[in-house]
């Protein structure tokens, strides 16, 4: 091994100082020590990948979750370069992974577009890492460089030969558990980013493969969004063909595609750079305002909309409409970390300039589908003030209905909300045993029979039609939507307690959506908390431990090397006994709730729309004839 890359010079110096302050203040660079950014870690080295095939240069991004929880991200891109930097007289390689900010200096102006939210670089990764190595296929060579704790152990060297033309990048990494403590990556929570990614870059291939359960699954979308859409609307009867516009504007990569259904729902997605914006911003603006306009305009010159008839809203054109904007900015402006919304402002002019040409050159020829459309605004119109009545006047009886108390409500004897807590349980064991070992002064259980709801983006009234959302209105206190007032809560903590298990995590999201979208205060507020039962019980001579992760099952047995325990994994709530129950999730003094914030809850919000709204079937289906190789599918 040579030394030269390890002299300290001025460069190396001002590398080290570098690394040294994201390793002190991992906050600043990726969000925090806990999951989510851990996750983080993973999207800034696939972000890079992906930015190699928004520039054209690369097919197949495979993710591979090895045993000791390292990654490998591989792509077939053009490879990191490797050449040396005039500067600095070190390997370019070497530079992209030991300085920050780095990444985007090799590529010529514009060519980094992805990672708006994070763009930190793959060197803050690097420095998070207890190790890390590269491989880079390029020039006809395996290139090879390693890393601990963001430093180079080797020189770039060269380890072997590829076949003529063939490129990529390789990094493997191990987060380092110096930093992060009792983390492990979630298979769910990374598979649905991939997905994202997957459908807004066309034509990119991602395999993902978690060794340590064995599960895989691959995303590719032959005609990104445009899939997108179909698949939104597989199972709705659609009005027109799929309407798609690509264009670049000043730099701006601007693309949408549009479709009107005969449903009453509305799904619009918008993406920034890959990232789906949840809170929407200036695209999703420009996109909406351009198929409204749009729209009044053929229906005025065409005699659809007479000289009286007022034009149709945001509202009335919304109705039926599936669509998705995507743009690819180099600089994108984000409202803050958490609210994902794009700020900037050309955007809107641009995206209005270019989806609305396309839609107006689209009715112009296709005159049938500009009618259906223009009927289905006209009824939505006529439908919207009827809705409305009807609407005002479900939420009216559902306040009446609230001021009576569910019957299967154990409530408590304390009437201080400051001091109360509500238990909303899923299913009547693990009800009866919640009831059982709670504290009846200050703890109220109400139990919830089985799935809650099963109906895509139900509709207002079929959500409060129905009894266990109904029966948690009235209990709450608060009415709901835009009769929601925090001053009627009747319990200071509201805490969803659900089994670990695939069901108790459908109904824990189906329940954050409902109060995101209908009691969002109270979560703003925090009063939204979600019960974290153990997942063992460890017995040994006459004592007893519980662990409520992996890692902390695997702790306790190590300090007590060699002793005989009984591990009993628990898989419901219901395997409890009242009094473990207590102990373990329900005594203040010992148990761990988590938090729910916003941003958890908008995450439900949009996993259950986007997911979980259908039968598994036709999504099968889609994702079958939509994507070339799918193993073991999961989502
Ligand atoms: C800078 C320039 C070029 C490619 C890359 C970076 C690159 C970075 C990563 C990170 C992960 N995979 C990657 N693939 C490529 C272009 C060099 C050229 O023009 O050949």
């Amino acid at each position: 091994m040579t030394t030269e890359t390890l002299k300290y010079d001025a460069s190396s110096i001002q590398v080290l100082e570098g690394l040294e302050a994201v390793r002190r203040r991992p906050g600043m660079y990726v969000g925090g020590t806990d999951i989510k950014a851990l996750h983080h870690l993973v999207y800034e080295v696939v972000d890079n990948s992906i930015d190699e095939a928004l520039a054209g240069a690369c097919t197949q991004i495979e993710v591979i979750i090895h045993p000791d929880q390292s990654v490998t991200v591989e792509d077939n891109g053009r490879g990191i370069p490797v050449d040396i930097h005039p500067q600095v007289k070190k390997s370019a390689l070497e530079v992209v992974m030991t300085t920050l900010h780095a990444g985007g200096k090799f590529g010529g102006g514009g060519y980094k577009v992805s990672g708006g939210l994070h763009g930190v670089g793959v060197s803050a990764v690097n420095a998070l890492s207890e190790w890390c190595e590269v491989e880079v296929k390029r020039n006809g060579q395996r290139y090879f460089q390693r890393y601990e704790r963001g430093y180079p152990v080797t020189p770039v060297q060269v380890i072997g030969k590829v076949k003529e033309g063939e490129t990529g990048t390789k990094t493997t990494f191990k987060f380092d558990p110096e930093i992060f403590k009792d983390v492990e990556y979630r298979f769910e929570t990374l598979a649905q980013r991939f997905r994202e990614m997957a459908f807004v870059t066309r034509g990119v291939k991602i395999h993902f493969l978690d060794r340590r359960s064995g599960r895989e699954v691959t995303f590719y979308f032959e005609g990104g969004i445009t899939s997108f859409v179909r698949f939104l609307n597989r199972n709705r009867q659609v009005l027109h063909p799929v309407v798609y516009v690509e264009k670049q504007v000043e730099g701006i990569g601007i693309e949408a595609a549009i479709q009107y259904t005969d449903a009453y729902t509305e799904s619009v997605y918008s993406f920034a750079n890959t990232i789906n914006t949840v809170d929407g911003g200036t695209h999703l603006t420009g996109l909406r305002t351009a198929i409204t306009r749009v729209i009044n305009d053929y229906a005025r010159k065409n005699g659809l909309l007479k000289e009286s008839d007022p034009n149709f809203t945001g509202d009335d054109t919304r109705e039926g409409l599936t669509a998705i904007v995507s743009i690819k900015h180099p600089d994108p402006q984000f409202e803050s970390q958490t609210k994902v919304k794009l700020m900037n402002a050309e955007v809107q002019t641009y995206v209005q300039q270019v989806v609305g040409e396309a839609f107006a050159t689209f009715l112009e020829e296709n005159p049938s589908a500009a009618r259906a459309i223009v009927q289905k605004c006209l009824t939505s119109a006529r439908a919207r003030d009827a809705a409305r009545k009807a609407r005002d006047l479900v939420i009216r009886k559902s306040a009446l209905e609230s001021l009576t108390l569910p019957g299967k409500l154990a409530d408590c004897s304390e009437r201080d909300p400051s001091k109360t807590e509500l238990f909303i349980v899923e299913g009547d064991s693990a009800g009866g045993s919640a009831k059982q070992g709670r504290d009846r002064h200050f703890q109220a259980i109400l139990p919830l029979r089985g799935k809650i709801l099963n109906t895509e983006r139900s509709r207002l009234d079929k959500i409060l039609n129905n009894n266990e959302v109904k029966a948690i209105i009235s209990a709450l206190g608060t009415g709901i939507g835009d009769n929601f007032d925090l001053k009627g809560l009747r319990y200071g903590r509201v805490i969803i307690m659900t089994d670990a298990d695939v069901d108790g995590s459908h109904i824990r999201t189906l329940l954050l959506t409902f109060f995101f979208r209908y009691m969002q205060p109270l979560i703003e507020e925090g009063h939204l908390y979600i019960a974290q039962p153990p997942l063992y019980r460890l017995a040994w001579k006459n004592q007893v431990r519980y662990a409520y992760s992996d890692a902390e099952k695997d702790e306790i047995l190590k300090s007590l090397n060699g002793e005989k325990v009984t591990v009993q994994r628990y898989k419901g709530l219901g395997e409890m006994n009242p009094q473990q129950l207590w102990e373990t999730t329900m005594n203040p003094q010992t148990r761990t709730l988590l938090l729910v914030t916003i941003e958890d809850a908008a995450e439900a919000d949009r996993t259950f729309d986007m997911l979980m709204g259908d039968a598994v079937d036709p999504r099968r289906r889609f994702i079958q004839t939509h994507a070339r190789a799918v193993r073991n599918l999961d989502i």
